[in-house]
């Protein structure tokens, strides 16, 4: 399903709503976008000084992610797990929609494209739903991965790149002494945009990430090549803005709220310069709110699958795989599994810790604890742990850059939480039904 045929279902479905009052991009837009957050997508008709629409929250809940991927919410992680296990290759056709305007330089990517002003401190506006697609000097395959910008005047960006797959390609093409050729794609469909945010163990840097957007959407992604660079993008992107990663430019970047909703630091960063901007007829710039719901469900949502699919290779028990929001889509996982030791729980947790590396505190429970509700987590933790036997410490393990509280202390201590049942004493934790219940139609009863 393309991005036009998403936003169609959406409005059918009510889950899309109009803004056409005019609202500022500085602050303004980010604050409905906010108090909209969890709720329907929304798009932003007329933003002061520009003809370009501002789309946001298309995939802002699990509900909204299955209807647009064509499965059923509790298929996801499954339907995730499947693509990166037998993706689709891209295809490339010889024009699209992507290539309907041509703009070369000089120009100001601020005055072309109606980037958002998210939060009061950051000192710019940031692209924040740029997907970057890069080709692997040696392998030649595509990578598409999220990475910030930070505008700054004319066709130069901030870019934050953590040590992932597009630092790996840039490192390599510095050492060559070469910039690294990137297209920077805004406005596509829910496959490609979680697929562009899948990383962890059995992720390589040579699985082609627009092969798993094919794997997702069920057929090849058509593909286009770039003006400027040696890059593949999507036939049906919104806009594209093709340049380099400069090898030896690093300038200060930041500070922005990040994904954990406190600001980052003013550190030097990479450097993006744009050669060429190319875009639909009528483009819709399509922004991701930080620290939103949206933003939380594609940090977490492509972990899960790949989760799902690494710890269960190692433990069959494993039920089900919740990588919660209020964990800011990163740090908290929550798993289910039915147990034939007492140790299985604390393999799992070994498990999932080698999985992501971002992954900072593992609880485990029972399949009769539904692992998306956080009362009955909660419920596990408070009647099912006994801390000295249940909970794991790893202390000096490294876990993201961004999370505060390694920003503080410079390591992580990973947790792990066994919040099952001890198998021995299974009944003493049985939970209290009510025969009927679940057959009973309170209809029957009132009115
Ligand atoms: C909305 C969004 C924004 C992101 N921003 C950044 C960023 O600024 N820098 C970064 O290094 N990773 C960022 N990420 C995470 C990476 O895009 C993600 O881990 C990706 O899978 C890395 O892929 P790669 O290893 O193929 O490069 C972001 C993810 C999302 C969903
Ligand atoms: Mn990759």
């Amino acid at each position: 399903m393309s991005l036009r045929s998403c936003l169609a279902r959406l409005e059918k479905q009510g889950e899309l709503v109009r803004v056409r009052r005019e609202v500022d991009r500085r602050f303004e837009l980010a604050a409905v976008a906010k108090k909209l957050d969890g709720g329907p997508a929304v798009l932003f008709e007329n933003v002061r000084g520009f003809s370009m629409p501002v789309l946001v929250g298309t995939e802002g809940t699990k509900d909204r992610v299955a209807g647009n991927l064509g499965v059923k919410r509790h298929e996801l992680i499954d339907h995730f797990a499947r693509a990166i296990g037998s993706p689709v290759p891209w295809t490339r056709v010889s024009d699209g929609p992507v290539k309907a305007k041509v703009i070369r330089p000089p120009f100001d990517i601020g005055t072309l494209l109606p980037v958002p002003h998210h939060y009061e401190k950051e000192p710019a506006p940031f692209i924040t739903g740029g997907m970057v697609a890069a080709r692997d000097p040696d392998s030649g395959v595509l990578n598409a991965s999220y990475q910030r910008m930070q505008l700054k005047s004319g066709t130069r960006c901030g870019m934050y790149i953590q040590f992932r797959h597009l630092m790996q390609i840039h490192q390599k093409n510095v050492a060559k002494g070469r910039p690294t050729e990137v297209a920077v794609i805004c406005g596509m469909d829910t496959a490609v945009r979680l697929a562009s945010a899948t990383w962890g163990a059995n992720i390589p840097l040579d699985l082609d990430e627009f092969a798993i957007a094919g794997g997702l959407r069920g057929e090849p992604i058509e593909m286009v090549r770039c003006e400027t660079v040696d890059v593949d993008v999507p036939a049906d992107a919104e806009v594209v803005i093709e340049g380099v990663i400069l090898p030896d430019v690093l300038e200060p970047e930041g500070p922005m709220a990040e994904f954990t909703g406190v600001y980052g630091s003013t550190e030097p960063k990479h450097v993006f310069e744009a050669r060429c901007i190319t875009m639909r007829e009528d483009a819709i710039y399509h922004d991701i709110l930080p620290f939103g719901n949206e933003h939380l469900l594609m940090l977490g949502l492509p972990y899960e699958g790949v989760l799902y699919r690494y710890v269960k290779a190692v433990i069959p028990g494993l039920h089900d795989v919740h990588i919660t929001p209020g964990g800011c889509g990163k740090f908290l996982a929550a798993l289910s599994m039915t147990k034939r030791h007492d140790g299985d729980a604390k393999n799992a947790i070994l498990c999932a810790f080698g999985a992501i590396r971002d992954i900072k505190i593992v609880m485990v429970v029972d399949t009769d604890i539904d692992i998306s509700n956080p009362k009955e987590l909660q419920f596990a933790l408070a009647t099912r742990v006994q801390g000295d036997r249940d909970i794991v410490m790893i202390p000096g393990t490294k876990g993201n850059e961004l999370d505060p509280i390694q920003d503080v202390y410079d390591y992580i201590t990973k947790i792990g939480i066994d919040a099952t049942k001890p198998l021995a004493r299974a009944e003493r934790f049985e939970l209290a039904k009510i025969p009927g219940y679940d057959e009973l139609d309170l209809k029957d009863y009132l009115g």
